[in-house]
């Protein structure tokens, strides 16, 4: 892999973290020689001169924030590898910007209907390319900011109800068109008023942050979703997973909580903080809504309160 990542020494420690990183994808050395120096006192560089290369980099962690695409290549060229790009889940929102030697018009508004977000010509000069990528960083880092106040909950970072809803649409439609099972655990901490009342509504948010962040890591198939949906109120959707794997994630769910030992002396029967788990596992139909899946699991919730809580029912 043509693989090369260029730190220039004499920035601090600041600049550096303030740094973004570039894919600069180019078949011709010279090109990648001209980027190396126009491009690497300002960002992290990384240089790739195949598709496979180009592809490769642009999925591995740290993914880079703007990629550079040359539009002729000799393998895939610079619009199918834009083309790949777009269509993974991993890479889409990466901005890409073509820089080509060809100036023909339907070439360039090809490009941008593949996604591009700019299109240069070359000979690129060094100060127009610096200002259009530091304009496409800015506007990125926007969208991004803005897709996690729509879709994070914003005490404990993780999804939110939003994003809940669509999700769940999504895993409906795509369970009935592979007619898979799909399963939801519905989670509520039990005694939480208590809780906040005896230490206080701030220890009350430092308890919901952490039973979330520590729930949120059972969440590991792409499919799936951990979402904050109410107060103390948290669901799991996982896609693909029958009755077996949805107990099996019911389980860990409460063992998860149970094992952070958070004490709840608010709690009339129990001496930390434990959770309450519903489960319900359909094969979705057209006929159906994903509301059905809810109230079944919410059913279930309740018949675990009810119960004794600290477990789960079905
Ligand atoms: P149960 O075991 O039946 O679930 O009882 P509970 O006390 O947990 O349930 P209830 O629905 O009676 O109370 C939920 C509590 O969650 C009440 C509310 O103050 C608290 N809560 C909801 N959102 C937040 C929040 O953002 N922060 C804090 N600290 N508390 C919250
Ligand atoms: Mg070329
Ligand atoms: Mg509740
Ligand atoms: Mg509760």
């Amino acid at each position: 892999m043509q693989l090369k990542e260029i730190t220039t020494p004499h920035i601090s420690e600041l600049d550096v973290a303030k740094k973004s990183r570039l894919l600069v994808v180019d078949d011709d050395p010279n090109q990648l020689r001209f980027y190396l120096h126009g491009l690497s006192k300002l960002y992290y560089c990384q240089f790739a001169r195949t598709a496979h290369d180009a592809i490769s980099c642009a999925r591995q962690f740290p993914q880079p924030d703007l990629i550079i695409l040359d539009v002729v290549m000799p393998d895939l060229g610079g619009f199918e590898i834009c083309r790949l790009l777009k269509c993974d889940p991993l890479t889409s929102n990466i901005p890409v910007i073509f820089a080509s030697g060809i100036e023909d018009i339907d070439v360039k508004v090809r490009g941008f209907d593949l996604g591009c977000v700019d299109y240069i010509t070359k000979p690129v000069l060094v100060p127009e390319m610096n200002a259009r990528i530091s304009t496409h960083l800015k506007l990125a880092r926007q969208a991004h900011l803005l897709e996690s106040l729509a879709y994070l909950d914003p005490l404990t970072q993780v999804p939110n109800r939003r994003q809940y809803n669509e999700t769940i649409q999504r895993e409906w439609s795509r369970s009935i068109r592979y007619a898979q099972p799909i399963a939801m655990i519905l989670i509520d901490i039990d005694f939480f008023k208590q809780f906040n009342n005896f230490y206080g509504h701030g220890v009350g948010d430092d308890c919901l942050i952490k039973v979330a962040y520590h729930l949120h890591s059972l969440s590991r198939r792409p499919g799936d979703l951990f979402a904050r949906i109410g107060g103390e109120e948290f669901v799991l959707i996982l896609s693909d997973c029958d009755e077996l794997g949805a107990v099996n994630k019911a389980e860990e769910v409460i063992e998860t909580v149970s094992q952070l030992n958070i004490a709840n002396q608010g709690a009339p029967n129990h001496d930390r903080v434990t959770v309450s788990v519903g489960i319900a596992v359909a094969k979705p139909k057209v006929s159906e809504e994903p509301l059905s899946l809810f109230q079944a699991a919410d059913e279930a919730l309740y018949n675990a309160k009810n119960s004794g809580r600290d477990k789960y029912a079905l």
